[in-house]
């Protein structure tokens, strides 16, 4: 018998932990099921000039109301305490903030995108768009875990 299930070497998988009432693990195909947005981006990177991509997949912030962070659903203000780290399996990692994000706040369309130029991104996982970024470097792609924080007040 194999050391690992078959599918872990085909289709890639993300895990949604921290402060959420569902934690789960999703993959590509699974982002399907949100309404999905579309966005024609060009960001400039250090090393490679300008890149085009056209993506497509849900918005963030769907797919994590979706695993329930553990606001204060009467105070709107509440939310303002959530940090969202995004990981890429290499290691690099960004951190938003929730009301960058949030429909009330900040309202960045920001995507957890599925199809990158037409291609599923079943093998190499979820990509993390900014459309209104200059610059490429948080377009994180093979996604591999967001963590939803809530756990910044001062200890000491
Ligand atoms: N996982 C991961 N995603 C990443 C990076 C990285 O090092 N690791 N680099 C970023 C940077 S700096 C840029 S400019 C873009 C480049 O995207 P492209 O060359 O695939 O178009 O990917 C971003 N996404
Ligand atoms: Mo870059």
């Amino acid at each position: 018998m194999s050391q690992f299930p078959v599918v872990a070497d085909t289709v890639a998988e993300f895990a949604l932990v921290g402060d959420l009432i569902r934690p789960a693990r999703l993959t590509v195909p699974d982002l399907l099921a949100w309404p999905q947005r579309e966005a024609d981006v060009s960001f400039e990177c250090a090393t490679s000039g300008i890149r085009h991509h056209r993506f497509t997949g849900p918005l963030l912030h769907d797919v994590l109301s979706a695993a329930g962070p553990v606001f204060d659903p009467a105070r709107r203000k509440d939310r303002l305490r959530f940090l969202i780290a995004v990981f890429g399996a290499d290691g690099h990692h960004v951190l938003l903030s929730w009301a960058e994000i949030d429909p009330d706040f900040g309202r960045a369309p920001v995507l957890l995108a599925a199809t990158i130029d037409g291609t599923l991104l079943d093998r190499a996982g979820a990509q993390l768009v900014l459309p209104q970024d200059r610059c490429g470097a948080r377009h994180i792609s093979g996604i591999n875990a967001i963590r939803v924080d809530g756990g910044y007040a001062p200890r000491a």
